[in-house]
């Protein structure tokens, strides 16, 4: 058992809550401190606490008084919440990041995880494939804190030697919990409404081909990527991070595999235009040669365990 203590900020999200559990499974119960702003009212667990990320000084006194080593940032606010208040995004997904990096280079803290995203892309990416260097121009509040936290992230690991570690996840799509405020949100949905009522109205378009990521791969890659060693991380603004890429239209093709009777129509919202800026396919290469990064799960696999383990909730 290793030494050290970790925090997760947004512990109580849609990747957080998984995170969490896996860490606990490799480093302990103890060794790992769940934090958030809410927890759902029949939480019981000892290790979590009640912790606003904008709260500077009780952010700074949690690092102190958990002798915390470690931080996984899950915390923030996703694209299409983002633009429903731009300044408290920028707040949240960037100035307390910033102070973290701060307090980290101050303290003890010797590793820091910072999710990145594909809203970091926009127009001037190639859309299918997109490289791991491309000019970056997202559009959404949330694609350009990600952005700026990924070049601060580069910046206290040259200056300062802080070990920051980033990826930029895809849409992940779990069944532990349901996301909430993104604009790929609908491909976990739509899993839902299908048991549930048997029909989906999905708010992007048939065509809409969007990077996806199912959630154990998700939670496998970060911490495959937190556990490799030091030399082999030559990449610290954050990693292409790549499973597969679908269209509404194909996932509700492999629903229907299951569920014949299921259908679907679609109603475009504000949503469209995120999901249009962003990429339709990721090349991870750099991830895959650099750490060894090799996803598992298809959407035919995914599908398959998402209506398995979602079953139970509406029978
Ligand atoms: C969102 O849709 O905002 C997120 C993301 C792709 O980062 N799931």
């Amino acid at each position: 058992m290793s030494q050290k203590t970790i925090l997760v900020t947004g512990a109580n999200g849609q990747l957080g809550r998984v995170l969490t559990n896996s860490l606990r499974e490799i480093y302990g119960e103890g060794s790992v401190i769940a934090s958030d702003l809410n927890f759902p009212d029949d939480n019981n667990d000892p290790n979590s606490i009640f912790l606003d990320i904008l709260n500077k000084d009780r952010f700074k006194e949690t690092i102190h008084d958990y002798n915390i080593t470690e931080v996984y940032h899950m915390a923030a606010i996703l694209s299409a919440s983002g633009e429903g208040n731009p300044m408290k995004t920028w707040n949240v997904n960037l100035n307390a990041l910033l102070d973290l990096l701060e307090m980290s280079k101050e303290m003890e803290v010797q590793k820091l995880f910072f999710p990145s995203t594909i809203a970091v892309f926009g127009q001037t990416t190639p859309q299918v494939n997109t490289p791991q260097d491309v000019p970056l121009l997202p559009e959404t509040v949330y694609g350009i804190s990600k952005t700026t936290g990924e070049l601060w992230c580069n910046y206290y690991y040259k200056r300062y030697g802080l070990d920051v570690r980033s990826v930029r996840y895809p849409g992940i799509i779990s069944y532990q919990s349901m996301p909430s405020g993104g604009t790929t949100d609908y491909a976990v949905e739509i899993y839902h409404e299908a048991l549930k009522n048997g029909t989906y109205e999905c708010f992007l378009g048939p065509e809409t081909a969007l990077p996806m990521m199912f959630i154990d791969d998700a939670i496998r890659a970060t911490i495959e990527l937190m556990q490799a060693p030091i030399d082999s991380i030559k990449t610290r603004y954050s990693y292409n991070l790549s499973a597969m890429s679908f269209t509404p239209a194909q996932l509700a093709e492999s629903i229907k595999t299951a569920l014949p009777d299921f259908t679907i129509n679609y109603k475009p919202d504000f949503r469209q235009a995120i999901a249009d800026s962003w990429s339709e396919s990721i090349d991870d290469t750099r991830a895959r040669e650099e750490w060894g990064w090799q996803p598992r799960f298809d959407l035919k696999k995914m599908t398959e365990i998402m209506l398995d383990k979602l079953k139970p909730k509406y029978s």
